[in-house]
């Protein structure tokens, strides 16, 4: 293959979810889905189900720094996709590495808890991830929750920042822009916000699809780190990558007890002419 025909190569630090619902398992099949090449960092080791998270192993944070160091060093890479840290030594590590390639967009993805609440990150990876990670972002794509819990102000309980607050607060710690997605809030619809210095730069509404979902932040922060490496441009990208998400969910299925899982592949399982008659 001639190099100008190489795919474009994204690296994820993420940790294994081995149910293949999240983490970079769900990453590895976005990006692969979406034409890319993915360059596997590994974070963490988890223990989960389709129901939730047991347990979790921070990877040596050198053994990170080794992992990407070896590759940066080998190939180029179109943009960066962060997923669950692991600990604090692994954010440090993480953010040191990113420095060295300022002009590759960033997408991070704030893992705080599964989808079952277990939590994923402790208070001193927020602030490690709001002081280190956050200045280097290109683009933040929380959930409401996590735009909350990653902005409110500690020892205070009277603030309560709306979602155009919390995005404001994140964009001046650092972060380009911030998609806030609205899965979690009350409305009819999902409402997902993207923001950059100057506001609201355009919210998309989609059907509110019945199941509950393992792996639908990680699907939707590897796609639009995909359309980037693609050549999109941002607005473009995170439009185009809700879509694809949005059908990953719709053509979703429930192999176990748990929670749905996003079929990133749902176009190579769509139905042919031979199966129509
Ligand atoms: O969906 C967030 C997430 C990311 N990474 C890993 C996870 C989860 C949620 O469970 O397990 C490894």
């Amino acid at each position: 293959m001639p190099q100008d025909l190489l795919p474009p190569i994204v690296m994820v630090f993420a940790a294994s979810d081995p149910s293949g619902g999240a983490g970079l398992q769900a990453d590895i099949m976005t990006l692969s889905s979406m034409g890319c090449h993915p360059l596997s960092v590994l974070t963490a080791l988890t223990v989960q189900d389709s129901a939730g998270v047991e347990d979790a192993m921070a990877i040596d944070a050198d053994w990170v720094a080794d992992q990407a160091r070896a590759l940066l060093e080998d190939m180029p890479v179109a943009a960066f996709k962060i997923g669950m840290l692991g600990s604090v030594e692994n954010i440090a590590a993480i953010a040191e590495i990113i420095s060295d390639y300022p002009e590759i967009p960033l997408i991070l993805d704030p893992v705080l808890a599964s989808g079952r609440g277990d939590e994923l990150a402790s208070e001193d990876m927020i602030a490690a991830m709001r002081e280190l990670l956050l200045p280097q972002t290109t683009l933040l794509t929380p959930n409401s929750l996590e735009a909350r819990r990653m902005v409110q102000e500690e020892d205070n309980d009277d603030d309560h920042p709306g979602l155009a607050e919390c995005a404001r607060r994140l964009i001046g710690a650092g972060t380009e822009f911030v998609l806030i997605t609205g899965t979690h809030e009350h409305s009819a619809q999902v409402v997902n916000t993207l923001y950059g210095e100057n506001g609201l730069i355009r919210a998309d509404s989609w059907e509110r699809l019945p199941g509950s979902y393992h792996g639908s932040g990680c699907t939707l922060a590897s796609a639009i780190a995909a359309n980037l490496a693609n050549g999109l441009d941002i607005a473009e990208a995170v439009r185009d990558a809700q879509d694809y998400t949005w059908q990953a969910l719709a053509n979703g299925f429930r192999p176990g007890m748990g929670q749905y899982l996003p079929d990133r592949f749902f176009w190579a399982r769509e139905p042919g002419p031979e199966d129509e008659a």
